[in-house]
């Protein structure tokens, strides 16, 4: 059959992966178990005022005990792809030092059991759980001494894994734990105070954040190149940041390219460095007597050439219109009106599924790209019949998977779609009530529900296509 309803119309290229992403400290639970250290989000949700409801990862989704339930669920929404985070401290409970066995058999297992279901794993080595000690020793990420900590375990973690995982990502979303972690905010909320960041909850000033940035791409740099020292020939790393991605309000060539200008330069700390090796001159002019210090050796680690490029797309990082005067783009303000999801900072706009391959390719040409997340919290409830009817994430993803679509029918490399998350989890500072998942999780029971949602994944993954 042909015309406009026929899938084969809008396809994906062949081989492209359909997966579900999530995250060590956001599903596993057994937060003490198995000679695991604690991370800072352990010390962070067990303080008093950080985390809605007072929710914490303790348990989370019990996933360290129902792991073999949830590998067989995301085979039977179609899954090919996983994408899940390795908790460094269950591998080295110090940070440093000796490796803990157990902590890293959780990992055997789980790969074990994604290979046996024709699930490609794909392993994050850092979604933002340091372990504790390196925090007390070094305050976290302020220090250098926690990028070569870091670079460490990626290697070791590699050398383990690396005859059956083939992928990693290296650090997960740059630019929202330094920015949230290290420079926590109070806001009143209700005459109450509360404390919007993440752990390890530090508030630093401007010029010492610089530095956190710094230390965080010269980790990831570093860990791109023990990985490659400790893994087989083949194995790919690359990173998973969320670019903050300027989208053009206007469909001329000017626009376009000042978006390109401003994505460009307001990542300059995070995804510009990285793949150019250097520091915008804006960025440094900027930032004056803030200025990160390094050398140029550790520039050349921070741009280690990747396999691949992961960007996490939730919305627009800003609009843009072309300008007269330097820098040449002019940030637009966001009407009022504006559709959001539900989380408090998700403005709702699919094209930037569309701009934010488009502009890996035209501004850094990226050649091998993976959405390592895309997906929205919504209100979602069992209904009297036992399922979940999350129309609005069907709608949120219909939306996106279209532009993505778009994109790669233009012939913008994309290699594969990472949805966030597989199931309902710990949403950080918003705890259990933020729900992201394909499937739904009673946090009482921790039983899981497919949602409706779950459904329309299966299809489009079976297709290889959006309608
Ligand atoms: C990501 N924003 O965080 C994280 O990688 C996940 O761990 C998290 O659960 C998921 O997205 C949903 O929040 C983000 O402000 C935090 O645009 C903030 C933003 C986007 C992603």
């Amino acid at each position: 059959m042909t015309g406009p309803l026929d899938p084969s119309d809008r396809r994906f290229p062949d081989g492209f992966r359909w997966g579900v992403a999530t995250s060590s400290y956001q599903i596993e639970g057994a937060w003490n178990e198995d000679g695991k250290g604690p991370s800072i989000w352990d010390t962070y949700a067990h303080s008093p005022g950080t985390i809605a409801n007072g929710d914490t990862g303790d348990v989370a989704n019990d996933h360290y005990h129902r792991y073999e339930e949830d590998v067989a669920l995301m085979k039977s929404i179609g899954a090919d792809a996983y994408r899940f985070s390795i908790a460094w401290p269950r591998i080295f409970p110090e940070g440093t030092g000796a490796p803990n066995p157990k902590g890293l058999d959780f990992y055997h297992r789980l790969v074990d059991a994604l290979l046996e279901a024709d699930i490609e794993p794909f392993a994050t080595l850092y979604h933002w759980d340091l372990p504790q000690a390196l925090q007390d020793r070094h305050e976290g990420w302020r220090s250098a001494e926690t990028a070569k900590a870091f670079a460490d375990y990626a290697g070791y973690v590699a050398g383990q894994l690396g005859d059956r995982v083939k992928h990693y990502f290296t650090i997960n979303e740059f630019r929202s734990f330094v920015e949230t972690g290290y420079q926590v905010v109070d806001v009143e909320v209700g005459g109450k105070t509360v404390q919007l960041g993440g752990a390890p909850g530090m508030r630093l000033s401007g010029s010492e954040l610089k530095q956190v940035r710094h230390h965080a791409v010269l980790g990831h740099g570093l860990a791109v190149e023990a990985i490659r020292a400790n893994s087989p020939a083949g194995t790919k790393v690359g990173f998973a940041e969320n670019v903050h991605f300027a989208v053009p309000a206007v469909d001329a060539p000017d626009h376009v390219e000042a978006a390109e200008k401003a994505t460009r330069e307001g990542n300059a700390g995070f995804t510009t460095v990285m793949l150019e090796g250097t520091y915008t001159e804006a960025y440094l002019a900027e930032a004056g007597g803030d200025s990160p210090r390094f050398t140029d050796e550790e520039l050349e680690t921070i741009a280690a050439p990747l396999d691949f490029v992961g960007i996490n797309v939730y919305r627009p990082g800003l609009y843009v219109e072309p300008s007269e005067e330097p820098p040449g783009y002019r940030e637009i303000p966001i009407n009022a009106s504006h559709p959001t999801m539900q989380s408090s900072w998700h403005l709702l706009d699919p094209e930037v599924m569309y701009w934010a391959p488009k502009q890996m390719q035209s501004i850094w040409g990226a050649t091998s790209i993976f959405i390592t997340e895309n997906g929205c919290a919504a209100a979602d409830v069992v209904a009297g019949d036992g399922r979940v009817y999350d129309t609005d994430r069907v709608m949120f993803l219909r939306a996106h998977l279209g532009q993505l679509q778009r994109a790669t029918s233009e012939g913008v490399p994309v290699d594969g779609y990472f949805l966030w998350s597989a199931q309902d989890n710990f949403e950080w500072i918003d705890g259990f009530g933020n729900r992201f998942g394909l499937i739904y999780v009673d946090f009482e029971t921790l039983e899981r529900t497919p949602k409706l949602s779950a459904e329309w994944f299966r299809e489009a993954a079976g297709r290889n296509a959006v309608v």
